[in-house]
């Protein structure tokens, strides 16, 4: 565990099961979790599916305070994950819960199992919207843009706040 507080940004998206109650208990685990604060949430939205014809989603984003590398901090979301039910099955394909990691500090990380910041979070209304939310001023490090100038420029239509 490091010292330090890093700041994180985590999507949050489920549309298989009771999703409601599924993204609202993993925040709950994660804000359990040692060597993790939680810091904000946002609203939740239902959203349109992108990719394969699925159910709508449900989707939000959390503020973390972590002492955790990104290497450590992927394996507790995908403990989590786990936990909740989840299956891997086709990419893109529905999912019980899906914990993205979005953004760590200002970190550009490109490895195999790990892509930071979440290399599709730029097109995605469904990240940009609850995160424009949390942190419109979080600066995007590949882009320089902030957080909520990306979002003006995506296509935000599928996405309704609960
Ligand atoms: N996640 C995906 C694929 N498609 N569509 C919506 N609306 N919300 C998601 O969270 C989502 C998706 C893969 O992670
Ligand atoms: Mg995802
Ligand atoms: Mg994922």
């Amino acid at each position: 565990m490091i010292k330090e507080g890093k700041k994180v940004a985590v999507a949050l998206g489920s549309n298989l099961g009771e999703s409601r109650t599924i993204v609202r208990e993993a925040v709950e685990m994660l804000a359990q979790t040692p060597g993790i604060a939680l810091k904000s949430v946002s609203s939740w939205y239902q959203t349109a599916p992108v990719g394969p014809p699925q159910p709508d989603y449900i989707n939000g984003c959390v503020l973390l305070e972590v002492q955790l590398s990104p290497q450590e901090l992927l394996q507790v979301l995908l403990k989590v994950e786990k936990n909740f039910g989840r299956v891997r099955r086709e990419r893109w394909g529905a999912r019980s819960l899906d914990l993205d990691l979005i953004l760590y500090e200002d970190l550009i990380l490109e490895t195999p199992e790990l892509q930071i910041p979440h290399p599709r979070m730029r097109e995605r209304g469904f990240v940009l919207v609850p995160l424009a939310e949390i942190a419109p001023d979080w600066i995007d490090p590949v882009t320089n843009c902030a957080i909520a100038e990306l979002t003006e420029a995506v296509d935000c239509s599928g996405v309704r706040r609960l």
